[in-house]
């Protein structure tokens, strides 16, 4: 532990025992009072495939998310702030545990069906707050596993959020085009009718069960890729499902459903320090706005969900403002990766995308190794603590960890995670030397202005998706500073710089960084 983290963990347990002594007198005229002057909540809301491009305070013109806005313009906002990863689970896994998802090798998109993927034992974000006397929640999107292998998800489901650290959980398990379409509470599938079992399979179909694939005429939201397995509410998913009748979700109310469940977690938490991880499920697929939001924005349903989610952190903020909590409230914004239009479903997103940029002027998407994979909308605002500024300091969802671990005295050991609290708080513009990027078990280095993307085999373009995924028969390194969006490789031009890239890329990945796709290097 450094100094200064002594000190502050001093300075919290010092400050903390003087709220216990001053509680017994003052507890009755200001109960709340204690904890303002001590600890501050912590609220990370996350979106799913929200690109860099994506709001009106990044640039967007075609729509306009002024909620968001609110908190860009009035908090830190960051140009150069990154996803661990440019898909879902790995990168919630390094938020979550502060380490590198490619140093599990289980950290890639899991199935409904997938067993718990952080070890119960693992440090946790929500268990250094816990730590540090918090109220930890969760609300939202999971995606990191349950259980041990084989859920049976009519009992209670175990090891989940609640034994990494959440005292409470009420989650989806993995995706919203993914089974079980479900909310589960601390474990339990929410109104589940015990004579109507839920079964779940990721490879075999029940029987006389329709599919999106033979059943095509029975589906509201037509399958492109994947995504023809078993249809909900019209909407054929991935895997199989059976059972659970009135326990599935309905898509178009998932939205108010979450927003109802993290403003009550704020409103039964408010007396003590609490962080709140409130997993938002848009713009991912199925996109499937409430009605209120249908053809809002023009662009279609991946349009309007945004539209929709800028609507349901306004209204959060809300909640957060009455109840007198925001100036004692560290919010978080971003997103898990980059964007994706058509991601498996025939939804408009392509046909209607007008002028719109998801990614802005960045290069790729989600599961792509160029920016727009893990390049990110982030924000901090913290009304009172945090002045409104532009930073370009190079950050990482991962850092959050350490970062947290200081605001709250608490401590972290031997992870990835880098202490960047104070260019959180924007008094300070000097975030990482370097990072390591990843996308689908591919990764490359940033360093300074500069990234280095090794050569891979593999398709230069994912035309399913119809992204950039990064792979290239040549090493490739672009100078961010002067082009943004990727267009020159100078790789030829600067070997030796190259050269000293790749030696600090092989010092954190080790020799063996990519077994499958990694060419013979010059
Ligand atoms: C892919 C899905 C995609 C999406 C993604 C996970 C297919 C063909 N594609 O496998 O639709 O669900 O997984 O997205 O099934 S993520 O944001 O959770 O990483
Ligand atoms: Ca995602």
């Amino acid at each position: 532990m450094n100094l200064k983290k002594i000190m502050l963990s001093g300075l919290a347990v010092f400050t903390l025992l003087g709220t216990v002594s001053c509680k017994n007198e003052k507890q009755k005229e200001k109960p709340q009072e204690t904890h303002k002057a001590t600890k501050p909540n912590v609220v990370i809301i996350y979106l799913d495939d929200l690109g860099y491009g994506d709001l009106s305070s990044y640039g967007a013109t075609a729509l306009q998310t002024p909620n968001i806005d609110k908190l860009a313009n009035g908090g830190v906002k960051f140009t150069n702030a990154y996803a661990s990863s440019a898909t879902c689970t790995p990168s919630r896994y390094a938020l979550l545990t502060g380490v590198y998802p490619w140093r599990n090798e289980n950290a890639k998109i899991l199935p409904g069906t997938a067993p718990l993927l952080i070890t119960t034992e693992q440090q946790t974000l929500p268990k250094m707050f816990k730590a540090q006397g918090y109220d930890t929640g969760i609300v939202g999107k999971w995606h990191l596993g349950l259980g041990t292998g084989h859920v049976n998800w009519n009992e209670h489901i175990s090891p989940g959020p609640n034994e990494v650290g959440f005292d409470s959980a009420y989650i989806m398990a993995a995706t919203q085009d993914r089974v079980p379409t479900v909310y589960i509470e601390n474990g339990t599938v929410v109104g589940l009718d015990p004579n109507d079992p839920i079964e779940v399979d990721y490879k075999n179909n029940f029987d006389g069960q329709p599919t999106g694939k033979d059943n095509p005429e029975l589906t509201r939201m037509k399958w492109h890729h994947g995504h023809n397995n078993t249809i909900v509410n019209g909407i054929p998913r991935i895997g199989y499902m059976k059972g659970g009748e009135k326990a599935k979700w309905k898509d178009e109310d998932m939205a108010d459903h979450f927003l109802a469940k993290a403003k009550a977690y704020v409103k039964e938490h408010k007396q003590n320090p609490f962080f709140l991880y409130y997993a938002m499920q848009q713009p991912h697929v199925p996109r499937t706005p409430h009605p209120r939001f249908v053809g809002k924005s023009g662009l279609g349903p991946r349009g309007d969900v945004i539209l929709e989610a800028d609507w349901v952190v306004g209204e959060f903020v809300k909640t957060l403002e009455e109840e007198g909590l925001l100036e004692n409230t560290l919010i978080v914004f971003s997103s898990d990766n980059g964007p994706v239009l058509n991601d498996g479903y025939n939804d408009d997103a392509v046909e209607k995308l007008g002028n719109h940029k998801p990614a802005g002027a960045l290069r790729g998407g989600k599961y792509s190794l160029f920016e727009a994979g893990t390049r990110v909308p982030f924000i901090t605002y913290w009304k009172g603590h945090i002045q409104p500024k532009v930073s370009d300091a190079l950050v990482c969802q991962m850092d959050l960890l350490s970062s947290m671990a200081n605001l709250v005295g608490g401590t972290v050991e031997g992870t990835d995670s880098k202490d960047v609290l104070d260019v959180l708080l924007g008094k300070s513009n000097e975030g990482r030397e370097s990072l390591i990027i990843e996308a689908t078990s591919r990764t490359a280095l940033r360093k300074g202005d500069w990234i280095m993307i090794p050569a891979y085999k593999g398709p230069a373009v994912n035309e399913k998706v119809n992204i950039e995924l990064g792979n290239a028969k040549e090493i490739q390194l672009y100078n961010l500073k002067e082009d943004l969006s990727q267009t020159k490789n100078v790789a030829e031009d600067k070997p030796a710089l190259v050269k000293e890239l790749l030696a600090d890329f092989e010092e954190v990945r080790g020799k063996n960084y990519s077994k499958i796709q990694q060419l013979e290097l010059k």
